[in-house]
């Protein structure tokens, strides 16, 4: 494949500093040459700018540091946009979760039709109305659909960008009450972890490879938020949740999407090295890339 990486510096949708160094974290990692050993073209495209320093944004109408957010989505969904018409890999690496409502805008640019699994312990499905921490990162599914503050959903062009049938959620163990109820109304397909633990991760990702491609979906996105596995794994994050997805779990996960050829650009978000164990969840990140990429063993 021809991979382009693209770090997101961003710290402004929630409240914990530190996951602005995430990129880095990644990189230092070793992503690069990780995923050139399985033979893959990679071009580092350097970070979308975001600002440094002491926090200078604002709440608006119950966001935290709204403007700071559009800006970094505005010009990351361009730069996607940009990577899909070369017929580039996106390789996201955040960052918060956040950045993924300019991700999924710029991937609406190629993709009409496009899949999203959603693999996170929270269900990002909050608007300003039933957020209660007004943090954007729990946000940005929700923003996709077409839900929540004006600014955000007309990011990049206007309205939803990826249709409700068309998102898997894998590994939810903390949804809030209004997300609960946006679940229900518009019937998003969610493996929460009892799924996990009763049918195992074999048959959930079967199942959720099955129900996307039944959807006839043109492309896949993986939005991979380090929290979904277990802290144990990734302690590096700023809202962890004990009981999560295992890394022998995660692996698998990721070399069925390998197998299933479906997977046309992915994310790694949310890893906070000032939080984290000696880079413990950056290299748990590139592992679970090497999967995802085609590393294989023998
Ligand atoms: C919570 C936490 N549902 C919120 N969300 C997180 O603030 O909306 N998402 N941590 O990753
Ligand atoms: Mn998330
Ligand atoms: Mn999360
Ligand atoms: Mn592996």
């Amino acid at each position: 494949l021809n991979i382009s990486l693209v770090g997101v510096p961003l710290d402004y949708g929630q409240s914990r500093r530190g996951v602005d160094m995430g990129p880095s974290a990644i990189r230092y990692a070793g992503a690069v040459a990780r995923l050139e050993a399985i033979g893959h073209q990679v071009t580092d495209t350097g970070d979308i700018a975001v600002p440094t320093g002491e926090r200078v944004g604002q709440d608006n109408d119950g966001l935290k540091n709204l403007d700071e957010v559009t800006n970094a989505c505005t010009e990351l969904a361009e730069r996607v946009a940009d990577l899909t018409k070369t017929g580039q890999f996106p390789l996201v690496f955040g960052g918060d979760h956040s950045m993924a409502i300019g991700t999924l805008a710029g991937l609406s640019e190629k993709y009409d039709n496009l899949g999203v699994i959603w693999y996170d312990a929270h269900a990002d499905m909050n608007t300003e109305e039933t957020s209660p921490s007004g943090n954007i990162h729990g946000m940005p599914l929700a923003v996709s659909l077409g839900l929540g503050h004006d600014r955000l959903v007309s990011i990049y062009k206007a309205g939803q960008k990826v249709k409700p049938e068309n998102i898997v959620i894998i590994g939810a163990r903390s949804v809030d009450p209004g997300e609960r109820a946006l679940i229900r109304e518009l019937g998003i397909k969610v493996f929460t972890m009892h799924e996990i633990d009763r049918d195992g991760m074999t048959s959930v990702m079967k199942q959720a490879m099955d129900y996307l491609t039944s959807r006839n979906i043109d492309g896949l996105h993986l939005s991979l938020d380090l929290d979904g596995l277990d802290p144990l794994y990734t302690p590096g994050v700023g809202t962890p949740v004990p009981g999560g997805i295992s890394y022998r779990e995660s692996h698998l996960a990721m070399e069925m999407l390998q197998d299933s050829g479906l997977v046309t650009s992915a994310e790694f978000v949310e890893v906070n090295p000032i939080l984290d164990d000696k880079n413990a969840t950056a290299d748990v990140a590139v592992g679970l890339i090497g999967s995802l990429f085609g590393e294989t063993l023998l």
